[in-house]
């Protein structure tokens, strides 16, 4: 039988589907699911609902893509009667929006909090995945749908004598909850991305003494974060279909981002410093779209970078520090900051800023850090040293099927999917938002619920054909892994040190994981395979006879 005719079984350990994480992405996996009355299994590691937005709780801690955008859409009466109080939502906001939609569905009573996952084996010969907790419960389900997020294995570097350390450490994608009074302290920041970048003002303002411990200065603009104006709101509201079909066709999944049609020397520099002054002053993370060729031509990406080095030198007082704040790669290359007051705040007096590129930290003591030149006595260390992106939390689980090789042997060279959605010789296993689809470059709500919503439709398709299993060719994925790449190849993404290749992760392949084509065209591409009958996937009865291949 198949999950859409199956009738439902008392036995508490066999579902239809489990799904792996409770965040936006498996929330609205679990609510697709449940309305078409199959029976779900989620497990969630932390102890409430919301991902990456449960756990970044560091001070400052807010989404760069606008409110209005940076929220499902799958219903309308949602998206009406939710209001956002700014521009830029903070994270105990979107933390409240996000509980609110999980009580608003009645979703939360399918979620087994406090529980991570530690392997999902497919038994080939009975079609059926296995998912197993850190408490040593198993449950059953034939298919298992990865709802991990990309930026969710949080990494503390291992440095010597970490443990010694007197005082915390904290790390701002672990952040505890409550409150830290960081006051009258001395505090080492270590890593300057974008939670660094959010996060350091905030601890200027408390802390008696901040540190900031950094290996790469960031490209970031201004935020310019602001009450969110009732007007626009209401206008926004009211043109939200068409809002969100824009998004949706658009590269980056944001209506408001321009899709840039000239060259960067298609104009006079005159009118070129007007267009960079202009989005300077809008803010956000949009920069590097105002010209079609920031991220193919080098000399392109110069000039852009040139105006935003020029901008970080005049907020900086003092020369020596404004030069070690101005970054030196290509910008876009790695993922653009958005920020409130950070170059500013190395104006004030309680703020160090500490070069460990050129005096790296040898060693966390009892009393602070340790760099090859100096020692710095702390209170309390806060890491902001990022992700193992997009790959860190899949290869976290033990995923194997009972005749083949394990995931994490699959991907020793790095992640190889086809459209990101699943891995040949993994049948039934999807990811949402995986390696080789958009993710990360785009507003990452609409391309979780465009994969939710395939993935759905896909489990909805093999019901009604009688079929019951759906694994990846391995023809399409390496076709599809060659198109990633190419693509990538043709920008200038790729030649950063990123953690898009895994540069930030010690021995991790450098492969460019995301799929740059964007999410428009990468929407139109699913939906083709979905429509030609899931081209590229192998479909069968399950029975372990091989038979029933479709579509390709
Ligand atoms: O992490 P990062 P993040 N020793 O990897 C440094 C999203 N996000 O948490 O560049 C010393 O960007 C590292 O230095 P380097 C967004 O997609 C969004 O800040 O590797 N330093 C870098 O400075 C973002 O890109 C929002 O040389 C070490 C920093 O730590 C992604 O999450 C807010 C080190 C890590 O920066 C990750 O951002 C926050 C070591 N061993 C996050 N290892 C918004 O929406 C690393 N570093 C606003």
């Amino acid at each position: 039988m198949t999950p859409e005719s199956e009738p439902a079984r008392p036995d508490s350990r066999t579902f239809d589907v489990v799904v792996v994480g409770a965040g936006f992405a498996g929330l609205y996996m679990l609510h697709r699911l449940s309305a078409r009355g199959l029976k779900v299994k989620v497990f969630e590691a932390g102890s409430d609902v919301g991902g990456t937005w449960f756990w970044n709780r560091y001070p400052g801690a807010r989404c760069d893509v606008e409110s209005l955008e940076y929220s499902y859409s799958f219903s309308d009466e949602l998206q009406q009667e939710w209001q956002w109080s700014e521009r830029f939502a903070t994270q105990p906001e979107i933390h409240r929006y996000i509980t609110h939609v999980a009580q608003r569905f009645g979703l939360k009573r399918q979620v087994q909090l406090n529980t991570r996952v530690v392997s999902a084996v497919f038994d080939d010969a009975a079609n059926r995945w296995t998912v197993t907790t850190e408490h040593g419960d198993a449950v059953e389900a034939p298919f298992c749908i990865m709802a991990t997020g990309c930026l969710s294995a949080a990494k503390i570097p291992q440095l010597p004598g970490l443990d010694s350390f007197k005082g915390p450490i904290y790390h701002t994608g672990q952040w505890p909850s409550g409150p830290i009074d960081f006051s009258g302290q001395r505090v080492g920041v270590v890593g300057t991305g974008s939670s660094g970048i959010q996060m350091i003002p905030q601890l200027a303002k408390q802390a008696k003494r901040l540190y900031v411990f950094q290996r790469t200065a960031s490209y970031s603009l201004p935020a310019r974060n602001a009450p969110l104006d009732p007007q626009y709101e209401r206008e926004t509201k009211s043109g939200y279909t068409q809002l969100r079909k824009q998004a949706r066709e658009s590269p980056t999944g944001v209506a408001g981002f321009p899709v840039p049609d000239k060259s960067i020397f298609d104009v006079t520099p005159e009118e070129r410093e007007r267009i960079f002054n202009q989005r300077w002053e809008a803010g956000g993370i949009g920069f590097t779209r105002a010209f079609k060729d920031v991220l193919l031509d080098k000399k392109a990406n110069q000039v852009a970078a040139d105006f935003v080095r020029g901008k970080i030198r005049a907020l900086v007082h003092d020369p020596k520090v404004a030069d070690l704040l101005t970054p030196a790669y290509l910008i876009g290359t790695k993922r653009l900051c958005a920020d409130t007051e950070y170059f500013q705040t190395y104006n004030r007096d309680n703020v160090t800023l500490v070069d460990i590129k050129r005096s790296p930290i040898q060693e966390i003591t009892a009393q602070g850090i340790r760099t090859e030149d100096a020692s710095y006595e702390l209170d309390a260390i806060a890491f902001a040293t990022g992700f193992d992106a997009m790959t860190g939390a899949l290869l976290g689980v033990d995923i194997r099927s009972t005749s083949g090789v394990s995931l994490r042997e699959r991907w020793t060279q790095g992640p190889r999917t086809y459209l990101g959605l699943m891995v040949a010789g993994l049948p039934n296993l999807f990811m949402i938002t995986g390696p080789g689809s958009p993710s990360v470059l785009s507003n990452v709500i609409v391309s979780i619920e465009q994969h939710v919503e395939w993935i759905s439709e896909c489990l909805q398709y093999l019901g009604a054909n009688g079929l019951k299993r759906i694994e990846a060719e391995s023809q399409a994925q390496d076709d599809w892994v060659a198109h990633v790449n190419a693509l990538a190849d043709g920008t200038l993404m790729p030649q950063g040190a990123s953690w898009y290749v895994g540069a930030n992760i010690p021995g991790k392949p450098r492969v460019f994981m995301p799929y740059v084509g964007g999410v428009g065209a990468y929407r139109k591409k699913c939906s083709e395979v979905a429509q030609g009958g899931y081209t590229g996937f192998r479909l069968s009865q399950g029975d372990g006879s091989g038979s029933g291949s479709t579509g390709s």
